[in-house]
């Protein structure tokens, strides 16, 4: 290993200095592995060391590099141990077949990914999206080298074990030891290292000591709410528990959007007023998409006034909730009866209310007995409430909630992290395996993606996979 790093550093792959990186911050350590190309018998020497550094435990029957670098370290892994390889495309074709896995596989197979540096671990987890999507099995990744921030967390959050033969850390010692860099520059490094770890792995509580988890086929028999049966069956028999979060600019964009994903979710939630070309017809335009492609509408209104006043609000003004949205959601803050006020507009159409319960936003209010309240309003009211906007119901103290209410979840992405005002992301897996909730919602994840279609199809079965999981506990 030792002369494995003096070799990349001889060829300048690992450079100190001060450098931006992708995510726009500076470090003191540079990793550029697409040079090793240039270096056949360095390449050999990675791809032998990789392999033979995996525990026997790990099987698998094919292979896949995570593109660009690493593929033709896959490459000569495959080669030199006689096993088959698979391509992910990086960009999907819309002539042709449209693959997004190029080579031939079982489904049930299992997929062993090779990759040259992992920081987030996001790279992977795009590359293992599309392979479980196809079909295939994905629970172990080798990398070359493990930057150490966080990389290996989240994929552990998605059900993948990261088997690293490089950790930064034994890079820079070694360098060291061997006269490549002084004692400062290791200090720097290691103390960007120490600033830079995205180790927070949420406390997550598990699900209660493997209590039986009904499917949804069952939870849509226990449904009180038309519209809340519906979803779950929606939810089954597309196999999707995926709701768009379709923040888009116009109203235009969203009925493109719906129609493209529609085939992926089984919710698709809108923020109506944020559309500057809102019409009166944009209801009835939206339901038909919902019905060609079966999915419900939610309009994520978030009531809060009095009872007598959300009456007028989801009825009337410009945008007739109302008359077009399967499902609205309403804050508690006001108490029980806005719950009154909504139901009486709302229950006579067979519409449904989820009430927010959690918030993802950091530094929010809705914890403890505020959440335990919406809970009791909800039982209350379970003809009319179908569940919650929830972030950790495993871990609530008042324990696993009447099934027949749906835990819908927003701040989700393929890998855990935030924006800049406050929203926090967990993933897929964790969302429902780990934090107990049933509906993963996710905006930006799908909606700035080169090809929302084809990224919503991958967040779906991300989803639905957490969901089997969870069942077959
Ligand atoms: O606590 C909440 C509740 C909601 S409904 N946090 C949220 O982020 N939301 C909504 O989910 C939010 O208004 C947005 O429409 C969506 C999250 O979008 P994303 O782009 O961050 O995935």
């Amino acid at each position: 290993m030792e002369s494995l790093i003096l070799q990349l550093h001889e060829i300048g792959a690992v450079k100190f200095g001060n450098f931006k990186l992708k995510s726009g911050i500076f470090s003191p350590i540079y990793i550029d592995l697409r040079l090793i190309v240039s270096y056949p018998s360095l390449l050999q020497h990675i791809s032998q060391t990789l392999v033979s550094s995996l525990p026997p435990s790990v099987s698998y029957d094919v292979l896949c590099g995570v593109p660009y670098t690493a593929l033709p370290i896959a490459t000569v892994v495959s080669v030199s141990n006689g096993l088959p390889m698979l391509m992910r495309r990086k960009e999907i074709k819309d002539y042709g077949t449209s693959k997004a896995i190029e080579g031939t596989f079982q489904k049930d197979q299992t997929c062993l990914i090779i990759e040259d540096l992992v920081t987030s671990g996001a790279s992977v987890l795009e590359t293992a999206a599309p392979l479980r999507a196809a079909g295939l099995k994905v629970s172990d990744a080798v990398v070359l080298i493990d930057r150490e921030q966080g990389g290996r967390e989240n994929l552990a959050d998605n059900g993948i074990k990261l088997h690293s033969m490089i950790k930064l850390t034994e890079m820079v010692r070694v360098l060291k030891e061997k006269g490549r860099v002084d004692e400062e520059m290791e200090r720097t490094v290691l103390q960007f290292l120490e600033q830079n770890r995205n180790v927070s792995v949420p406390n997550v509580e598990k699900l209660g000591a493997k209590v039986r988890v009904p499917g949804f086929k069952e939870r849509a028999e226990m449904a009180k709410n038309p519209t809340g049966k519906k979803l779950f069956e929606v939810m089954v028999k597309k196999e999707t528990n995926l709701c768009l979060a379709a923040d888009v600019g116009t109203a235009a964009e969203l009925l493109d959007i719906a129609d493209k994903v529609g085939p992926e979710i089984c919710l698709l939630k809108t923020h109506v007023d944020i559309l500057p070309d809102f019409t009166s017809d944009f209801g009835a335009k939206l339901r038909a998409i919902a019905d060609k492609h079966n999915f419900l509408i939610f309009e994520d209104r978030k009531f809060a006034d009095i009872g007598n006043t959300v009456t007028m609000q989801y009825e009337g003004g410009i945008f007739h909730i109302l008359d077009w949205a399967d499902i609205v959601n309403a804050h508690i803050i006001s108490g029980p009866g806005i719950v009154d006020g909504l139901k009486l507009k709302g229950l006579p159409r067979g519409r449904g209310l989820l009430l927010l319960a959690e918030m993802s936003s950091a530094g929010n209010l809705a914890t403890g007995d505020y959440t335990a309240a919406a809970v009791k309003i909800a039982e209350d009211h379970s003809d009319f409430v179908i569940g919650f906007i929830s972030v950790n119901p495993a871990s609530w103290k008042c324990g696993p909630v009447n099934p027949a209410l749906i835990h819908a979840t927003p701040g989700v992405q393929m890998v855990k992290g935030g924006d800049a005002l406050g929203q926090q992301y967990n993933t897929p897996y964790s969302v429902i395996n780990e934090r107990g909730s049933d509906i993963v919602i996710v905006g930006r994840g799908i909606i700035k993606a080169e090809n929302p279609a084809e990224t919503a199809r991958e967040y779906r079965i991300q989803g639905w996979n957490a969901y089997l999981a969870k069942c077959s506990q």
